[in-house]
């Protein structure tokens, strides 16, 4: 027996207020809320269907065939939830560069949580789905909105999910990405987070800020304020990248080309320009801006990066059923 195939969409999120730390590693609550703006250009699809003739879960991620044991520990979940005993076949296209800092597992959990509920025969509602893409990975839960989305931190299973904050947000707003490194990241989030959760001594001071810069930054966002919400959100991700410094052993996602681009931004905004940027675990940067001013921008970024790095993207949709 073979279930009906679902198909699922879902794009990527920037985090502008970061999640890094957990207090629970198994049911992934994290320590403090976090803030997100969902992309339009950076997606993942996933087709899921039951099929009773298999023996374990198959999947395949760019049409290769990848080792199943980590989503088939979400599948379970799934299967659990909709007391389901069959394994799956499950197809991911990616349109995110991989584990580059670009949060490819935002999409590809958010897409796998919808193609999966849908293809076990159930109709979660929207909080729900938030629930379950976050036992995939944390940031996966606001991918199931569009726009801007508030990851609530929460303290148990039921109370920790993310609602939308303006899902459709009309602001012309543009997030330019500079690819620097498309290979596999040095540490991942998962284990980076949770080594400065357990070591650095500034762990605290990071939890009080982060709950004092969403509250501003929430407050930004419904005034259109750019350059409070750049200033905020460039602040917040230093602050998330000196704890990684500040934990022991230390480590960093900075390349030497991640810093000439944020001192190009800081240039830019010496001459006028309102731009700002923020990282996440690797070293590509991503800048904010207005849409006016993202050709001007680009063509300075030009100067020092291949066109093939520089990648333009725009507030984007929530996860959504494609076929
Ligand atoms: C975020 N980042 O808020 C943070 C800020 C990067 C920096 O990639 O362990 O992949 O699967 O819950 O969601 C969050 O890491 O980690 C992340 P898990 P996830 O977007």
């Amino acid at each position: 027996m073979i279930s009906k195939a679902f198909t699922a969409r879902a794009h990527t999120n920037i985090a502008l207020i970061k999640y890094w730390g957990k207090k629970d590693q198994q049911l992934i609550i994290p320590m403090n809320n976090s803030l997100s703006l969902t992309l339009d250009h950076f997606y993942t699809d996933t087709t899921v269907y039951f099929d009773s003739s298999l023996k374990h879960d198959v999947f395949y991620l760019n049409d290769e065939e990848q080792d199943a044991s980590k989503i088939s520990r979400f599948m379970d979940l799934v299967r659990a939830q909709a007391e389901l005993k069959t394994f799956a076949h499950i197809e991911s296209v990616n349109h995110v560069p991989t584990t580059a800092g670009l949060a490819s597992s935002a999409s590809a959990y958010a897409a796998l949580a919808l193609a999966a509920s849908k293809a076990a025969g159930m109709q979660l509602a929207r909080q729900d789905l938030s629930r379950l893409a976050r036992r995939g990975s944390g940031s996966a839960s606001r991918s199931v909105y569009g726009g801007f989305v508030e990851w609530k931190r929460g303290n148990d299973d039921l109370s920790s999910f993310a609602v939308p904050i303006e899902e459709n947000t009309d602001w012309n707003i543009c997030m330019i990405a500079v690819v620097i490194d498309k290979n596999r990241k040095k540490i991942s989030s998962r284990v980076g987070m949770q080594r400065v959760v357990e070591t650095s001594p500034f762990y605290p001071a990071w939890i009080k800020s982060s709950e004092h810069d969403l509250a501003t930054i929430k407050k930004a966002i419904k005034e259109r304020n750019l350059k409070k919400v750049g200033a905020i959100a460039e602040e917040n991700a230093m602050k998330m990248h000196a704890l990684n410094m500040s934990a022991s052993p230390h480590f960093s996602y900075f390349e030497p080309a991640t810093i000439e681009v944020l001192h190009l931004v800081e240039l830019l905004r010496s001459e006028g320009i309102c731009c700002y940027y923020t990282l996440d675990a690797g070293p590509n940067v991503k800048i904010l801006c207005s849409a006016e001013d993202s050709e001007q921008i680009l063509k300075r970024l030009a100067v020092k990066f291949d066109k093939k790095q520089l990648l333009v993207a725009h507030p984007g949709p929530g996860v959504e059923l494609i076929s």
